[in-house]
């Protein structure tokens, strides 16, 4: 194992903290659960990513899920470049947001049309508004360590960083923002059922992560979606599935193709953009009209639609439609996985391993992880120790437990024997 300095990353991180909160601008990336400071990123080149003292990592973090294809591909950025000619931003109607929200249309089965916003947190919040809006209805039920960005009635038991920083419900949220939020567990037919049949005629709508990947990855049991499916449908409730992860990641279709269940809204994010700021809420058009300025429900952004963005996520979307890489990135990430997990068992430590299509979280609990309460139980000091062997040998993973990995298209045989062999090494030094 080459020592690798990380000096100018100290200072670099140093004169972030006298200006940025925390030195970062999410604290997803604050290294507060793992110790030390963030690498402070120079470059990134297909599966690589080069920080500022001149390492190189093999990047499983691909900007926490954008970078399906790796970073400065050659299509996406010729996309961006074309764009960049005519100009950055208009504030008015532009081809492009026809030809990506066309491309959505086309590809994701639940969407027949789709409203761009910047960010998930945004289509989070409006998809939210539009099932109280369409319904008349208050009440939404959301799932204990799932993360739908910081939408301040959905940041309760909320997972990603709000979780790995011990806050899963926010300060500064007011009651009455949270007093129509029912929280249940995930994966836990028998709850949800008894939440519809107590108030069905009050829920406008039920909002999860059909794979969870802010608890770690989170598998659907046999009939959890389904169910959800039928009781929405059965009491008139708005099935949001939020995709802003699973999108154009665990399959061209997302989750809704993967699993054959469809939403009534979905969320889209992160691979939409292709590393640019895109998010998307998006159904069926009677809903989906309910939007200003067809319908009533409010909802608007300055920026949303913006056409280099825009041009990012056709050109990525593009990709991966013709060249279909699902199958070739699966049968990688699982040669991978299945040597994490050997490595696991080699060096005696109890684990679990969950992924689904190219995302994956190696778990440092016996258990295997179906529910916040199930995830809480994860060893996060073991999880730091592994996090700091495997960053000091070139392989940068999600600064947290309750993330998950993510495997792109440019890496190669070499990059996941290198991957294994670093596993091999570190958790036989953990002990
Ligand atoms: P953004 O507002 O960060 O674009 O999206 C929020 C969001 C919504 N839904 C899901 C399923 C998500 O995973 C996210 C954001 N994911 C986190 C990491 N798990 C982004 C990293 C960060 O917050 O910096």
């Amino acid at each position: 194992m080459t020592s690798r300095s990380r000096t100018r990353s100290e200072a670099e991180f140093e004169r972030a903290l006298k200006v940025i909160p925390g030195g970062v601008n999410s604290p997803a990336r604050a290294f507060g659960a793992v110790g030390g400071h963030p690498v402070v990123i120079d470059r990134g080149e297909g599966q690589y990513l080069y920080d500022i003292d001149g390492n190189r990592y093999i990047d499983f973090v691909g900007s926490w899920g954008p970078h399906i294809l790796g970073h400065l591909h050659p299509q996406v950025m010729s996309g961006i470049e074309e764009a960049l000619k005519k100009g950055t931003s208009f504030g008015a109607p532009t081809v492009l947001e026809s030809e990506l929200a066309e491309l959505v249309a086309e590809l994701v089965p639940s969407v027949e049309k789709v409203r761009m916003v910047n960010s998930g947190t945004e289509a989070a919040m409006s998809a939210i508004r539009l099932a109280r809006g369409y319904t008349g209805r208050d009440k939404i039920i959301k799932f204990a360590g799932c993360y739908h960005g910081h939408v301040d009635s959905l940041l309760v038991q909320a997972g990603s960083g709000a979780l790995t920083l011990g806050a899963p419900s926010s300060p500064g949220v007011p009651q009455g923002c949270t007093a129509d939020t029912l929280v249940l567990e995930y994966n836990d037919i028998e709850q949800l059922k008894e939440s519809f049949s107590q108030a069905g005629d009050q829920i406008a709508g039920v909002i999860l992560e059909p794979v969870v990947g802010n608890m770690g990855v989170v598998l659907p049991e046999p009939g959890f979606l389904e169910t959800v499916r039928e009781l929405c449908t059965q009491h008139q409730s708005v099935f949001i599935m939020d995709e802003v992860m699973t999108g154009f990641r665990v399959a061209l279709g997302g989750a809704q193709q993967r699993f054959g269940v469809t939403p009534d809204i979905c969320m889209l994010g992160k691979v939409i953009g292709g590393g640019m700021p895109v998010g998307a809420y998006g159904g069926k058009a009677e809903i989906m009209d309910a939007i200003s300025p067809v319908g009533s429900v409010y909802q608007a952004g300055t920026l949303s639609g913006n056409p280099i963005a825009m041009a990012s996520g056709i050109a990525t979307l593009e990709c991966l439609r013709e060249t279909n890489p699902y199958p070739e990135l699966e049968t990688k990430t699982q040669r991978l996985t299945k040597g994490l997990s050997a490595a696991a068992s080699k060096a005696g430590l109890p684990h679990t391993l969950a992924e689904c299509g190219s995302m994956f979280t190696l778990f440092f609990n016996p258990e295997k992880v179906t529910s916040f309460a199930v995830s809480s139980q994860n060893d996060t000091e073991r999880f730091a120790r592994y996090f700091q062997g495997m960053l000091d040998r070139g392989i940068y993973l999600p600064c947290s437990q309750f993330e998950a990995n993510f495997a792109s298209t440019c890496m190669t045989d070499e990059d996941i024997d290198q991957t294994i062999q670093a596993v091999e090494e570190v958790l036989q030094s953990i002990g």
